[in-house]
């Protein structure tokens, strides 16, 4: 029997909805259950050099044009996106904190007349399709309480509020809706753990039969 393709399972918020922390228990959890290798990565990868550009933009000791630093985003991501397809094709099961989904929507935020949703995705056409988006949501106040935002560039109220509208508008977006699942991330921990692992299942089974939109 072939090998089973991998899944590329992305998780999406805003700053302080929990993602990392929800990426790293499915991860822990999908190396235990599934019958898979996982890979775990995170967008912006700081580490190469694209990031470690992104890494003194968002820190703010340099800055970048609007259409450049969302070109490097993207850049960033394209840099992996073999590793990801070889990956997944090797049988293994990549899970990513962001991707180009945050790449469109906090450019977009940042209300430039011409960087609007529409011109953020064209760059990012073309990379490897999410078997499932999980999208942690919560709003704005919520994510600000869990002790503050850092002081990173965008973690910022009034930015964060626009970042969840956009995010909002993609969701019911042609693109992307067969994608998207929204888990209500203002539960606690293992109760956000649980419906995303129950959206995990319910997308790899429709992948491994075939029945996938
Ligand atoms: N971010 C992240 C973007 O603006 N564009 C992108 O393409 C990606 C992947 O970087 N505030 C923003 C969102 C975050 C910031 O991400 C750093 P993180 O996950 O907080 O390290
Ligand atoms: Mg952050």
């Amino acid at each position: 029997m072939a090998t089973k393709r991998g899944k590329l399972i992305v998780f999406e918020g805003l700053d302080r909805s929990g993602k990392s922390t929800q990426c790293a228990r499915l991860v822990e959890y999908l190396r235990q259950n599934g019958s898979t290798d996982v890979k775990h990565l995170r967008f912006p990868d700081r580490t190469t050099p694209i990031g470690q550009m992104i890494n003194n933009y968002l820190a703010g000791s340099s800055q970048q044009e609007d259409h450049v630093i969302h070109l490097l985003f993207s850049a960033n991501r394209w840099e992996l996106a073999q590793t990801i397809e070889s990956a997944i094709a090797g049988g293994t099961t990549v899970v990513v904190d962001r991707y180009y989904y945050s790449g469109c929507v906090y450019s977009a935020a940042k209300q430039n007349p011409s960087l609007d949703l529409a011109w953020c995705r064209h760059p990012e056409i073309g990379l490897p399709r999410p078997d499932i988006c999980l999208f942690l949501d919560i709003n704005a106040e919520d994510a600000a309480n869990r002790g503050g935002y850092g002081n990173e560039r965008y973690e910022k109220q009034d930015m964060q509020d626009r970042v969840r509208g956009l995010f909002g508008e993609m969701r019911i977006h042609e693109d992307e809706k067969d994608d998207i699942v929204v888990i209500d991330a203002g539960k606690d921990i293992e109760t956000v753990e649980k419906c995303v692992q129950e959206a995990v299942r319910v997308a790899i089974e429709r992948v491994d039969s075939g029945d996938r939109p």
